[in-house]
Formats: structure tokens, sequence, C-alpha cells
């Protein structure tokens, strides 16, 4: 790939040396590009678009800069620094928010955040407790946005009744040939079909209220400082759309929480901690509670379930479709994630009055 020519339809100073992969996403391609400037090696991040998920890159780019502008402004005027705690995307030398190859490929080029880390796994309760209020203080930050201003990149992305739909449909076509490898997997999933309902009917009678969320808040979509290892950027705000609070706290917890990788093939390693469930609960709440519903509190718990479970069946519907969505590094990878997911969901079902009790908690203690 000649990384060189894309680069320069960004105009950035300097003289291309290396491209170098990067983090470990599952969607786009992210490499680490080297630029040589008489100051010394300046970096950037270049991403190829997965244009399979993201159809229409033009809406997805125009979603990214109202955001980052937006987050610009916000993050300016309480004296913070822009550089480091937002995106910053560049556009082309012709003023186009990506660069679209001759090969029809779709990259964007941003800065990379200096000294910063993302991790897989969370390293202590005091930095998950800092990414629960980072996460909490983001749709803080995005409560004044024009919500009807961003295109809908992927629809129906957290309906979960929609994604069950799906899956059921996905088992019924099984479309690679390998239902008969994991009918316990999907046995599990088709016996939760009320689970996928709650949040969505909630949302539909207007029990939940719309906000605008991020959608995607697994802890390597924040970028930790390196020496301190606290939250310092949100980044990935590709699906930043209107939502529900339980998805972002949910999707947190699904990850962030979980005391193995998301691909961790050994289950017994695999369980929600409690702990950790607890110390998110603390720093979002300190964000955010005092501006939630009781209904939206007492959605978190159980969407945090909901979400994870909807990971299970997306994770476990690529690999009945013969994995075209998510990366993946061999041939079992989308069902060892699946699996992992089931996992956690079972073992949140029998944490949930503990859940509950933790929410409640710091909940009471915002709202006084
Ligand atoms: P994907 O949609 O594939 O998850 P991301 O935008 O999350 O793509 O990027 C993948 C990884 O690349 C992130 O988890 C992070 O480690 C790293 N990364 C992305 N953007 C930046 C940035 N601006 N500065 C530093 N690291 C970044
Ligand atoms: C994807 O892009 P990334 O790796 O941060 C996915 C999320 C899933 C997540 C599971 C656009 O997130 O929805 O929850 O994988 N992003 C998209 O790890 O589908
Ligand atoms: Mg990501």
């Amino acid at each position: 790939m000649d990384y060189s020519s894309i680069v320069s339809a960004f105009g950035i100073p300097g003289e291309f040396v290396c491209a170098t992969p990067f983090g470990s996403g599952h969607i786009n391609d992210t490499l680490r590009i080297e630029m040589k400037t008489p100051e010394g090696p300046v970096y950037y991040i270049l991403q190829k678009l997965n244009t399979y998920v993201f159809p229409d890159p033009d809406i997805l780019m125009s979603n990214g800069f109202k955001v980052v502008k937006y987050l610009k402004d916000i993050i300016e005027k309480r004296g913070g620094d822009p550089t480091r705690e937002t995106l910053r995307f560049y556009p082309t030398t012709d003023g186009k928010q990506y660069y679209r190859d001759s090969e029809g490929s779709c990259w964007r080029l941003e800065d990379i955040v200096p000294d910063t880390k993302s991790y897989d796994l969370c390293t202590s309760e005091a930095q998950f407790e800092s990414t629960g209020y980072a996460f909490g203080s983001f749709m803080a930050d995005l409560a004044g946005f024009p919500a009807d201003e961003l295109g809908e990149v992927i629809k129906n992305f957290h309906n979960t009744r929609a994604r069950f739909e799906t899956f059921s449909k996905e088992v019924k076509e099984n479309r690679s040939g390998r239902a008969d490898t994991c009918p316990d997997e999907i046995a599990f999933a088709l016996a939760r079909k009320e689970l996928a309902e709650s949040l969505v009917k909630q949302l539909e009678s207007g029990e939940l209220p719309l906000r605008v969320t991020h959608n995607d808040t697994k802890i390597n979509n924040i970028l930790m400082d390196a020496k301190t290892d606290q939250p310092v950027c949100i980044i990935d705000l590709d699906t930043v759309m209107p939502g529900a609070c339980a998805y972002d706290f949910g999707d947190s917890i699904r990850f962030g929480a979980s005391s193995a990788e998301e691909d961790e093939k050994d289950l017994d390693k695999v369980y929600m901690r409690l702990d950790l469930f607890e110390a998110f609960t603390r720093g979002y709440m300190r964000a955010v509670g005092k501006t939630l519903t009781k209904a939206e509190a007492d959605s978190l718990s159980i969407g945090s379930i909901v979400i994870t479970f909807e990971t299970g069946i997306r994770f476990l519907g690529d690999y009945l479709n013969g994995d075209v969505y998510f990366k993946t590094a061999y041939p079992e990878h989308n069902l060892v994630r699946a699996r992992n997911q089931f996992k956690l969901v079972a073992d949140m079902e029998k944490k949930l009055p503990e859940m509950q009790a933790i929410v409640d908690k710091y909940y009471r203690e915002a709202k006084q």
C-alpha cells in the first residue's frame, strides 16, 4: 500500500517515514504514521474506514467533524486542553473530510494524542472509576448537542430487539454452515428474547429519554495518560448518536468490569467483577447522577446485561455469517468472543440484585 501518497493528500508537513499497524479496534484499519520534520518525528493516526460497516463515509465523517468541533468548544470553555482531550481530524488539501483513493478505499487522518495508551483490560479500580466519570461527563458534554444534525451511521445500532431478530435469521440461514458447532450458544441466545426487549420497550414508551450517547464505550476507546493511567481522551466517535444512557454505561461494564479480555477462551477466568462495577458506578454517578431520572438509574444494571447479550449475539451472528463484520485473528474468534460474552451475561444475571443495590446507593448519594 502506498501510504506516502495517501498521507500527501492531507498536506501535512514533513517527509513520510513509515506506517505501522496500531491499536486493537475491531472495525477500521488503524495505522500510526511517522513524519520526519525539522523539529523531529511527528506522529498521526491514519485509518482506512470500514465501508462494510459504515456504508456512507460522507455521513460518518460529517458527524465526526461536527462532534469534535462541538467538544472542542466545550473543552476550551472549561479551561481544558482541546489538543489532548478530543480528536482532531485533518481535511484533505482539496477540502474533503476524508480521502478516497483510486481503488475506492476511504481514509481519514487525525492527530495522535501523544503520551497515551489504550487498554484491553482495566488496570485498577481507580482507573475504572475515572473512566466512569469520563464517560458520564462525555454524555453531559453532549447534552446540548443538536442531535437532529447527526446522520444515522448504523441503523438500529443498539436496538437489541432488531439485533435479536437479525440473529434469529442468521441462525436459520446458517450461511457459514457452522451452526452445528455451537448449538448450546444458539440455545442460550434464543432463550433470551425477553431480555432483548427490555430497553427497547422503555425507550418506545418514553420511560427512558433519548440522549446523545457514544455507543461504543469500551476502555480501548478511551486513551489513558501514559504516566498516570488516567483517562485523557474519548475516541472512536463513529457511533455517536441518540441513545439511552444505559447503552454507554452497559458497554463500559461489559468490557471494563470483566475479569478477562473479550476473547479469553478459558471461561473459568471470565466473570463480572463487582468491585470494578462499583468503581465505575461511583465515577459515573459523580459525573451525571444528578441529571438522571429514576428510570434511567434503574435501567443501568439490566442495561449492562442487555448490551453484553447484544454484543454476544452480534459476535455469534457474525460467526454464523462467516466473519464478515468484526476483524478476526483465527476461524473461531467470533465464537470465542460470543461464549465469553454469554458467560458474563450468565454471571450478571446472578449478580443483578447486588448490581442494583450499588447503583441505588450512588444514585441516592448523587441526588442528595
Ligand atoms: P475501531 O473503530 O477499529 O475500533 P478506533 O478509532 O477505536 O478504531 O482506533 C483503534 C485504536 O487505535 C484505538 O483503540 C486506539 O488504541 C488507537 N487510536 C485511535 N485513534 C487514536 C488517536 N487519535 N491517538 C492515539 N491512539 C488512537
Ligand atoms: C466494535 O470499533 P470497536 O472495536 O471500538 C463495534 C462495537 C462492539 C465492539 C465489541 C462500529 O468496536 O459495536 O461493541 O466492537 N463497533 C462497531 O468489542 O460495530
Ligand atoms: Mg475502537
